[in-house]
C-alpha cells in the first residue's frame, strides 16, 4: 500500500508515520509514505500557495494550480487512484471505512489549510470527502496520519499474528474488555481472580459479559446495535 500525501507540511507527516509500528511497516516495505510539498509546486517565485477568497470574507484559500501540479505529480504513474480530500465536510471515516481503503494499492490523501482549498481543483481531482470527526483542525495532515494509521494496520504483516487475532475476535460490534498484566496486586487492587484461574471458558464469559456492560454503560449506540443483531430484546 502506497500513501501520498500532499501537504504543505511533509515534515509532519514523516516524523508522525515513520515512527513505531508504521514505522516498521516501511522498513519491511509493506506501506510506502510518500509526502508531497505543495509549495514546490507554486507559481510565483516567493512560494505562495493561497490568496483571498473572492467575495470577501474571512481568511484565506489554497490555490488550486499548486494542488492540482502536486497531484499530477503523484497520479501520472498510477491508474485510476483514490483521492481523498481531508474536511470537516467529508463523509465519517470509520472502521468500515478503512477497510475498504485497506483493498486499494494506491491512496492520495490531500491536506487542506487556511480555509480550504479552491472549490475548481476539488471538483476536478476529489474522489472521495473524509472527516474524521465533528471538530475543526488547523489542517488536514492530523487526519491524513488517522486515516494511513487506521489503514496500515489492516495490511497483512503489519500488526503480529496475535494482534490482528484480536480484530476479527467474538467482540466484533463491542467494546474491549478490561485487561490487566504484572503485577497481581497494584496499590492494593488485584486483578479479578477469574483471570488468574486458567479456567478458559469462564474468563471467556466473563470478558464478554465485561465487554456487554462496558458497552452498555459507555456506547449505549453500539449496545442497541448490538442487543438487535443479537435478538436479545
Ligand atoms: N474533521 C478535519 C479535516 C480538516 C480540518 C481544513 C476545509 C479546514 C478537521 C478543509 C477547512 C480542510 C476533519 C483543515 N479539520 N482542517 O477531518
Amino acid at each position: 500500500m502506497n500513501f501520498h500525501i500532499l501537504t504543505l507540511f511533509p515534515e509532519m507527516i514523516m516524523s508522525g508515520l515513520m515512527e513505531s509500528i508504521t514505522g516498521r511497516a516501511v522498513e519491511k516495505g509493506l506501506i510506502s509514505i510518500n509526502a508531497v510539498n505543495i509549495r514546490d509546486f507554486a507559481g510565483n517565485k516567493y512560494g505562495h500557495v493561497d490568496d483571498y477568497t473572492y467575495g470577501g470574507g474571512a481568511g484565506m484559500l489554497m490555490q488550486a494550480e499548486p494542488v492540482y501540479k502536486a497531484y499530477k505529480h503523484v497520479a501520472d504513474n498510477i491508474t485510476n487512484p483514490r483521492v481523498l480530500y481531508m474536511t470537516p465536510q467529508g463523509k465519517r471515516f470509520d472502521q468500515k471505512m478503512a477497510e475498504e481503503l485497506s483493498k486499494e494499492k494506491n491512496l492520495i490523501l490531500l491536506c487542506g489549510h487556511y480555509e480550504g482549498i479552491d472549490e475548481r481543483v476539488l471538483d476536478m481531482i476529489v474522489t472521495d470527502h473524509v472527516s474524521i470527526g465533528d471538530f475543526v483542525l488547523t489542517g488536514g495532515e492530523l487526519p491524513a496520519m488517522v486515516i494511513a494509521d487506521a489503514v496500515s494496520r489492516l495490511v497483512p504483516g503489519v500488526l503480529g499474528s496475535d494482534e490482528s487475532a484480536v480484530y476479527e475476535s467474538f467482540y466484533d460490534g463491542l467494546l474491549e474488555y478490561p485487561q490487566y498484566t504484572r503485577p497481581e496486586e497494584f496499590m492494593g487492587v488485584k486483578v479479578p481472580e477469574v483471570l488468574l484461574s486458567g479456567h478458559h471458558k469462564n474468563i471467556e464469559k466473563w470478558r464478554h459479559e465485561q465487554a456487554l456492560l462496558r458497552t452498555k454503560e459507555r456506547r449505549p449506540d453500539l449496545y442497541e446495535k448490538y442487543m438487535e443483531e443479537h435478538g436479545n430484546k
